[in-house]
């Protein structure tokens, strides 16, 4: 495909789908991808990049893992939807409710978004309130009344609010420091009684990786609770990412609503939120909030996705996978350090992210003050050695069961080489 990128920019706007993948973070051109293989992928020019990105999340056992290509090959054969329910939707609703702590029950959509858009109308619904608590620097996908100094792409991009989002759009969104619990003390004596929910990343993934500070999360949980507001963890990336159990298991804090998507997907379009009955029974037809989706319990994307959740098997999953981000992470500074480079790294389960700063940031202050010319030169760095890491110091860097003791290794051998340059 000649001048592939020229012809992408000319219809589509910066010639991507999403705005991350354009590199404005760090500047270049994206190579084009043509095929993934467990750890890697195969660019159009040929080269080889061990991947750090892997969709920024859903690929926990790697790319075109065989069980998952199987499923979806058998499963396009039998149809790619129907508009009628099937058993796949059933099996994925049972999987979820049996794995993640307090969910009795789920309703299945197409992506991180439409989940905690649905979440909040639950909450909203529920409580017959409307304000709504975020934390700054927390992404939790792109519709309206979330878009409010957002992470991820919208930090990289430096407008942390979108154009076109209606002042009163927003307004009833209030946003606080992660990790801070003061303010978060502040605002619900102020308001708690207005607050319908708070929606939390449970560990910031949209900053980098920011991991809660001792008693954050049981704070949320006790003042929700007090307040009569709804604890929502947006688990879309952490979910199947930390733990079996999410993040929710892991730090063992229970929410009332919970949004997953990425690993349940394997790649395909899914997202799902659920929690306690007494709550998703509002939803339509048996309720009055109303939620629906063309494709939601997508046949293709539940057998892509339930292929990967039966592979991943269960909790045992998870310690070696943590090892490896850990051995990593700390290799990572440990190179870093050893050239005199200020580098710090934060790390929980299957992610990680690497800042260059002195220490590991907490909360997205603390991010916004990393290094960020120095991130630029190390992505384009390790790039040139053929590893793909995030392109912006605001993702988070995601391991696969697929990368192994070798490719650490190489890892660490290549940012070895760039820490001694930058
Ligand atoms: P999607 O609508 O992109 O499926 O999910 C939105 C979302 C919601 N909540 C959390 C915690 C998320 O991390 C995301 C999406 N994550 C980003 C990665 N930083 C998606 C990457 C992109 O926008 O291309």
């Amino acid at each position: 495909m000649e001048g592939w990128w020229e012809r992408s920019r000319a219809v589509m706007p910066g010639g991507v789908s999403s705005p991350v993948r354009a590199f404005y973070g760090v500047g270049g051109t994206p190579f084009r991808v043509v095929r993934g293989q467990g750890a890697d992928l195969y660019a159009a020019d040929g080269r080889a990049y061990l991947d750090y990105v892997m969709s920024y999340g859903p690929l926990i056992l790697g790319h075109a893992h065989p069980s998952v290509v199987a499923a979806i090959t058998h499963q396009a054969a039998l149809g790619t939807s129907y508009g009628a329910p099937t058993a796949l939707e059933t099996e994925m609703a049972e999987l979820l409710v049996g794995a993640y702590p307090g969910m009795e029950m789920v309703r299945l959509v197409n992506s991180g978004t439409e989940a905690t858009m649905s979440a909040l109308r639950v909450a909203r619904a529920v409580t017959g309130r409307k304000r709504i608590i975020k934390f700054i620097g927390s992404y939790h996908g792109h519709h309206d009344s979330l878009l409010v100094r957002a992470g991820s792409g919208a930090a990289t991009m430096g407008v942390p609010d979108s154009a076109g989002v209606p002042s009163e759009m927003t307004a009833l969104t209030v946003t606080l420091p992660y990790n801070d619990r003061e303010a978060l003390g502040a605002v619900f004596r102020d308001l708690g009684r207005e607050v319908a929910a708070v929606i939390v990343e449970p560990v910031a993934g949209n900053m980098g990786t920011v991991l809660p500070q001792a008693g954050f999360l049981e704070d949320l949980r006790r003042l929700t609770q007090a307040a009569g507001s709804l604890l929502i963890f947006d688990e879309v990336m952490t979910g199947f990412r930390v733990a079996w159990a999410g993040a929710a298991g892991y730090y063992g804090i229970q929410p009332d609503l919970v949004t997953l998507a990425k690993v349940i997907g394997a790649g395909m379009p899914v997202g799902a939120y659920g929690g306690k009955r007494k709550y998703m029974q509002l939803v339509a037809p048996l309720g009055p909030v109303y939620q629906a989706g063309t494709l939601s319990g997508n046949p293709l994307a539940m057998a892509g996705g339930l292929a990967q959740l039966k592979a991943i098997g269960g909790p045992d999953f998870y310690p070696p996978l943590a090892d490896t981000v850990a051995g990593l992470a700390q290799g990572l500074v440990e190179r870093g350090r050893r050239h005199g480079v200020a580098v710090a790294a934060n790390w929980v389960g299957g992610m990680m992210a690497l800042f260059f700063a002195d220490r590991p940031p907490t909360t997205f202050a603390e991010v916004e003050a990393t290094d960020r010319e120095r991130y630029r030169k190390y992505f384009h760095g390790m790039l040139a050695a053929g590893i793909f890491v995030p392109p912006s110091a605001f993702e988070t860097l995601f391991v696969s069961a697929a990368h192994g003791a070798e490719a650490v290794e190489r890892t660490l051998k290549a940012a070895d080489s760039v820490f001694a340059r930058i």
